[in-house]
This record gives structure tokens, C-alpha cells and sequence, in this order.
């Protein structure tokens, strides 16, 4: 197994994997690839131009303007996880990290973070993706203040005097702890929370519908489906969280609810992204869509040409009567679009630089080319290279560097 899985070792010595600077000696569990071990640290839902980032902002940014105060799925197994060895996993959900956070002392939280799992691989699902999770915990007072729906309740409730928690037979709609009017209410607040959700996110006309849902660590449970390209579309778990994990890990005489959404599902609709990999891209032409965009603005992905692109730089002094400030970055764009036409995806600024002793500026750029069709040949790529470099120094008299 190690040896399919290609770790390096040394004859004799004991397999080890690194993570964060921390060693873990390998053993029969040891199932991680080092391909997925590659995926750590990308950090994807941080990096500016990556569109999970857009996604990550703005959800925070709902539940956070909307909170105005203050076990384990899916199983452990070897077949649903990725061990480093037997004692440690990857973590294949953010609900992972509830019940520490909960005993912290918290009662309100969002956890984003990226979660690793053996699934299939098609266009909405990855080895690697990332999630929000998140817990609302509730005590009586706070939950009672108002309740629109009477009827929801059983024909004993008592609005002067309400209650969280009972001791009921069982019953497939609630836990046996619960009353069922707690049961309601926060099962009313909690789709209204997330239906609020992707309404903020998508417009009220999104298509969407509940489905009934098993997590050992909520009951009820529900998914929310999204209508996407044609079909219904699972982007979040959710439920109303077991009082066992509660009463375990604090905060007491609370009603709680949670809930587990897919970055990635939500991005892939939001943008039209048509498959999840694309979230994995380093390429400019992926990225320079996602960056330096306004949270709401409406972005439609346009697929890039999947053939490679060719990076190459161009660096020139400035002739005396031109600075780094006052050349005209635009008039350069229009130069090399001119002279390299549809092959050229993106220019891009990469350095100024002012020499220290003969006070001569320099700039330095990247062309990045890449051609719709096909793949483009390093040399004729140089070859047009070269062309730029021949105007550019024609036209605003600077010295290739
Ligand atoms: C969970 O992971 C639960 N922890 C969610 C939860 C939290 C339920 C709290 C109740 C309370 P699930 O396995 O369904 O549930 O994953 C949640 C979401 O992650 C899915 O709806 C989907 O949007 C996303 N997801 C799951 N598997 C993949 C995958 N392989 N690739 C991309 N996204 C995925
Ligand atoms: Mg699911």
C-alpha cells in the first residue's frame, strides 16, 4: 500500500508523513494519497481571486447580519476517509469540530474550513472541498419571544408558560426530550434561515426543496436541494442538534439547530461553473474573473480554452522622459493586443523597479498566451514574443532588458 501510494522512504526507516510540522508514522490504516496530501494548505476558500472566497464572504456575511446577539457523519470509515494512520484523519466534515467549540463556551458559530473525503469524482463532487457549518443555540426566552403558528403545537401548550423540554414517548418528528412546539419553532427558523440564504444568494425566483434527511447528530434532519443545469441540486445538511451532544458539551437548557453547506455546490451555481475541479485552477484565465470583485456583483463564468498557456515576460527600461508613474500601462495593453491578437489571454504588471545608482525605471510584464484551439508552440509563441518587444520599442522608445 505505501509503495502504491509512492511516500518516499529510506530503506529501513519508518514511513513518516509531514503535515504542518508535525510527523505522523504511517501504518496498515495509512490510505491517504500524496496527491490529497497536495491539497492541503491550498486554502482555496482564503485566496482573493478564487471564487469560494466570493462565496465564503457573503454567506458569513448573511448569517452574520442576521444574528443580532451574540459522533460523526459521514461514518469514520476507511472507505469514507482519508487516515494518515490509525489514530488521525482528515477531516471529512466541519461538523468535526461542533462539540469542541460548544464546550468552549460558544453558543452561535460558524466553522469553514476544507474537508477531505473518498467520494466519486464528477463535476459537483471532489476528494477535497470546503464547508461552512454552522450551530444557533437557543434558550427558552429567546426562542418563545414569538410564535406566528399555534397550530403547530399540541392542544396542551401553554403560550404563558412554554417549554423546551419534556419527557414524550417516542416519536419520529422530534427527540423524546423535546416538545414538539420547540421542535417547530426552530425547525420554522431554521429553513427560513437558510431559504433566506439562497435567496440572498441567488434571488427570491431559486427553485428549491427540502428533503428528509438522516445525520446521527441532528433529528430531524433535513437537505436543502437547489434547482441547477436541469436537476435538483443537494447543497446543505441541517437538523435540529441531539441533546445528548448539548448536554455533553454545554451550553445547558438550550434548543439547538445546525447546519453543513458545500462551498463548492453553491460557487458552481452561482457562477455557472460547469465543473468542480475548475475551483482547483491556478490558471489566470480561471481566476482573473473572481478577482477584485464586489461581493454581490453578478459574475457568469466563461469557460477558458483548456489548452495550456505560455507565460513569457517582457522587462524594458523607460527612455529618460518617462517614469514608472507616468508610462501608460493601457497604451502597452493595446500594443501587445495588437501585435499578438487572439492568442494573448491576459497582461499583467508584474514589477516596477527603479535602479539604485542610475536612477533608470524599469518595468516588467507577463503576456500570457494561449490559443482557443490549440496548443501554441513554445517557438511561436517566441516569435511573436519578439514581435512585441519590437514594437514596444518602437513605439515608446524603451530598451529591452
Ligand atoms: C455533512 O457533511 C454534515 N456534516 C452536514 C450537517 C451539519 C448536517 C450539521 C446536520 C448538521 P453531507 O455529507 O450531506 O453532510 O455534506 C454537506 C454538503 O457538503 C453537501 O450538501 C454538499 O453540498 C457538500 N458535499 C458533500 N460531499 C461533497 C463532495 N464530494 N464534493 C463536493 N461537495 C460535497
Ligand atoms: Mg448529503
Amino acid at each position: 500500500q505505501l509503495n502504491k501510494c509512492n511516500y518516499a522512504t529510506a530503506p529501513n526507516a519508518i514511513a513518516t508523513i509531514k503535515l504542518n510540522n508535525k510527523e505522523y508514522v504511517t501504518d496498515d490504516y495509512t490510505n491517504v494519497t500524496p496527491k490529497i496530501l497536495s491539497y492541503l494548505n491550498r486554502n482555496l476558500h482564503l485566496k482573493k481571486d478564487n471564487p469560494l472566497s466570493l462565496v465564503r464572504q457573503r454567506i458569513v456575511n448573511y448569517f452574520y447580519s442576521s444574528f443580532t446577539h451574540r459522533e460523526n457523519h459521514p461514518s469514520r470509515t476507511k472507505s469514507d476517509c482519508y487516515y494518515i494512520n490509525r489514530k488521525t484523519l482528515l477531516r471529512a466534515h466541519m461538523t468535526a469540530h461542533q462539540s469542541e467549540l460548544l464546550r468552549s463556551g460558544l453558543d452561535n458559530f460558524l466553522m469553514i474550513g476544507d474537508v477531505y473525503r473518498r467520494d466519486e469524482i464528477d463535476s459537483t463532487h471532489f476528494p477535497v472541498f470546503h464547508q461552512i457549518d454552522a450551530v444557533r443555540s437557543q434558550r427558552k426566552e429567546q426562542l418563545f419571544q414569538d410564535f406566528p403558528d399555534l397550530e403547530l403545537f399540541e392542544p396542551t401548550f401553554d403560550p404563558q408558560n412554554p417549554h423546551i423540554f419534556t419527557n414524550s414517548i417516542k416519536d419520529p418528528n422530534k427527540q423524546s426530550c423535546h416538545t414538539l412546539e420547540a421542535t417547530k419553532l426552530m425547525e420554522a427558523q431554521l429553513k427560513n434561515h437558510l431559504i433566506g440564504l439562497v435567496q440572498t444568494l441567488f434571488g427570491d425566483n431559486i427553485k428549491h426543496r427540502w428533503v428528509e434527511a438522516y445525520f446521527p447528530f441532528t433529528h430531524p434532519s433535513w437537505e436543502l436541494e437547489i434547482f441547477y443545469e436541469n436537476n435538483w441540486l443537494e447543497v446543505l445538511g441541517c437538523g435540529i442538534v441531539r441533546n445528548e451532544i448539548l448536554a455533553n458539551a454545554g451550553p445547558n437548557n438550550t434548543i439547538a439547530y445546525a447546519f453543513g453547506l458545500g462551498l463548492e455546490r453553491i460557487a458552481m451555481a452561482l457562477y455557472k461553473i460547469p465543473d468542480i475541479r475548475l475551483m482547483w485552477s491556478k490558471d489566470s484565465g480561471f481566476l482573473s474573473q473572481f478577482e477584485d470583485k464586489a461581493l454581490n456583483e453578478r459574475i457568469t463564468y466563461k469557460p477558458v480554452s483548456s489548452y495550456p498557456q505560455c507565460v513569457n515576460d517582457i522587462s524594458f527600461w523607460l527612455p529618460p522622459n518617462l517614469t514608472i508613474d507616468t508610462f501608460t500601462s493601457n497604451d502597452f495593453y493595446d500594443l501587445v493586443r495588437d501585435v499578438g491578437g487572439d492568442i494573448i489571454e491576459q497582461v499583467k504588471l508584474k514589477d516596477k523597479f527603479v535602479h539604485p545608482k542610475s536612477k533608470k525605471h524599469s518595468l516588467c510584464y507577463s503576456i500570457i498566451y494561449r490559443h482557443l484551439e490549440r496548443t501554441l508552440k513554445q517557438a511561436e509563441v517566441n516569435e511573436v514574443h519578439k514581435e512585441i518587444e519590437k514594437a514596444a520599442v518602437k513605439a515608446f522608445n524603451v530598451i529591452i532588458r
